[in-house]
């Protein structure tokens, strides 16, 4: 170990696994609590998180943001991510006025959530696995292949111009839209990826800059000058499809935590005729298989805390401490969900939903998935038309950015006999498919909102609940089927379809994965471009590999 990492964190979201990836890689961590400090560092990491705006604020509230700019135009070592990499620029759009550091020329922009092709919308913001096409050679893509895809989460992205063209490293393209991935002047280096939520690909970078940070300078041949092609003559690259393994977490009956997987949402083994119902179904210890699924190429794990509505979430240390021995070797995104809403503990203290969405974020996760409580503010958006910024969804999307907001939806079929049935007026009546019917025959459903993991139900559908959390800030909708969860044969394509043709934000199909088939028909059917599932991981009769294997087979783009 040669030196010792500075780390740039005005505490606004997930840098615990950024730690543990620069200790994973040798390196001892000081965190920089002055502008002296900054000045003295041998190399600085800044991991931007939240808005444009409120990061900018931050280091000038602190009295960094001149110190910063001296350290980077003396080009010193410094390894921006995301918002650490789009700072650098003059200013952005997420926050009109307020300047950026102003080291490489040119404004931050909004991706264009325009039509594709086919004709559906380019889904903001990017979420998910994307390459990077380099323009120049550089020692800090040294260990990076072709096929190597980084994880990538953002609405805005810098835009690449002959006026910052020195500057440009890589470039990504998300649908017809082209910007800068990665930046390298000398010592000073960032990315827009998310190099500790990338997996082995994204670690190789780190140690790649770190292992020879301060050299770079006297090091002629770690960075080429750039070329004279034209920048869009570079390779296209594109985002691939997620597979996502999701681990429902409850205490069994010894109060153990453990994974668990339902029928239909019931946890419990069947009970021996005419006896008591069975045990919870324990499929293993929560940690374990987050790193089994890790190591087998999942490209996001979920934790769902089933039973959170029960008990107080700020006393769910034991979810607490599993997120965080997870993020000590699981390098992906990490998401949880159960009890994302505001708590009054049993002493009368009223915690924020977020004081609760800090607790996971600082133990470990990357974003928060949010089920009834997202309902709750649905209804009363739907009601009144009003977004008034106190729902617990509202309060963390604007705090964190909605890229760390996921709403769980739990939905239920109901069965009608024709499209305009009078029961379902105001809902989204669609036909079953060839071959399925109601218990009475019907040929049509729509899919009605459910709350508490399915016990009660709600009078809006489950369109209705997707469009109104993207208006309330959601960055992306989990989409659960309770008819199809654990039955092995297949997803819900319709309610998938229709949930997707009405919101912009990234949808990740959920429910009913019993074969490897049943990945490529959701991806092929409908344009989705996450599938989540629990029980076949569970059980191991399909490994997420063979998943992976098989859509290579089939011609759609994975993570190798
Ligand atoms: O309401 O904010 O406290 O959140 C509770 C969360 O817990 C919600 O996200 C809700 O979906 C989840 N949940 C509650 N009860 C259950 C249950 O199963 N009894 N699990 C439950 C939801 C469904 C999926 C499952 C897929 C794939 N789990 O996540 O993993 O259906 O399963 P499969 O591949 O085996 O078919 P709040």
């Amino acid at each position: 170990m040669s030196f010792r990492v500075g780390l740039l964190d005005y505490g606004a979201g997930n840098v615990r696994s950024l730690r543990n990836a620069i200790r994973r890689l040798g390196y001892e961590i000081v965190d920089i609590t002055s502008s002296e400090e900054i000045l003295a560092a041998e190399a600085i990491v800044f991991p931007g998180v939240g808005s444009f705006g409120q990061a900018m604020a931050s280091l000038d509230a602190k009295g960094w943001t001149e110190a910063l700019k001296t350290y980077l135009r003396a080009d010193r070592p410094f390894f921006g991510i995301c918002l650490g990499m789009q700072s650098l620029f003059e200013g952005s759009e997420e926050t009109p006025g307020v300047p950026g550091l102003g080291i490489i020329p040119g404004s931050v922009t909004r991706f264009e959530s325009q039509q594709e092709g086919g004709g559906s919308v380019l889904r903001v913001p990017q979420i998910g696995w994307n390459g990077v096409s380099p323009i120049k050679d550089s020692q800090v893509l040294e260990s990076i292949t072709g096929q190597d895809t980084l994880y990538f989460v953002h609405s805005f992205c810098a835009k690449p111009s002959e006026a910052n063209r020195d500057w440009i490293l890589t470039l990504t393209d998300y649908g017809d839209q082209r910007y800068i991935s990665m930046i390298q002047k000398g010592n000073v280096v960032a990315t827009q990826f998310h190099p500790e939520k990338s997996g082995q690909a994204g670690l190789n970078i780190l140690q790649s800059f770190l292992s020879r940070s301060g050299r770079v300078a006297a090091d002629a041949s770690s960075s080429s000058s750039p070329t004279l092609a034209p920048l869009s003559s570079f390779p296209r690259t594109q985002l691939v499809k997620r597979v996502i393994a999701c681990l429902d977490v409850r205490s069994n009956d010894a109060g153990d935590l453990v994974v668990t997987k339902g029928d239909q949402y019931d946890v419990r083994e069947a009970a021996a005729e005419g006896g008591e119902k069975g045990e919870v179904r324990n499929l293993g210890k929560p940690v374990a298989l987050c790193s089994r699924y890790y190591e087998d190429g999942a490209d996001e794990v979920v934790f769902l805390n089933i039973t959170s509505f029960r008990q107080g979430v700020l006393e769910d240390t034991p979810m607490l401490r599993v997120l965080e021995l997870s993020s000590e070797n699981v390098f992906v995104p990490l998401t949880v969900g159960g009890g994302i809403r505001e708590y009054t503990d049993p002493d009368g203290k009223l915690w924020s939903a977020l004081d609760v969405a800090a607790r996971y974020f600082r133990a470990g996760a990357d974003k928060v998935s949010i089920g009834s409580d997202a309902v709750v503010a649905a209804e009363e958006f739907l009601a009144t038309g009003v977004k008034t910024g106190s729902s617990c969804l509202e309060q963390i999307s604007n705090h964190y950015g909605a890229q760390a907001v996921v709403v769980s939806i739990d939905p239920k079929r109901v069965y009608v006999a024709s499209l305009d049935d009078e029961s379902a007026r105001g809902y989204t009546v669609v036909p079953l498919r060839e071959g399925e019917a109601g218990p009475n025959g019907e040929k049509f459903c729509w899919w009605q909102v459910t709350v508490k993991g399915g016990r009660e139900v709600r009078p809006i559908d489950a369109i209705q609940l997707a469009r109104a959390s993207e208006a309330l800030g959601a960055g992306e909708i989990m989409l659960n089927c309770i008819d199809m969860d654990g039955q092995g044969q297949g997803y819900d394509l319709p309610l998938i379809a229709a949930v997707q043709n009405a919101v912009s934000v990234p949808v990740i199909a959920s429910s009913g994965a019993g074969a490897v088939e049943h990945f490529s028909q959701v991806f092929e059917s409908t344009n989705i471009m996450a599938a989540l599932a629990a029980g076949i991981f569970h059980r191991n009769e399909v490994s997420i590999r063979q998943v992976k294997q098989h859509l290579a087979e089939k011609g759609i783009p994975s993570r190798a």
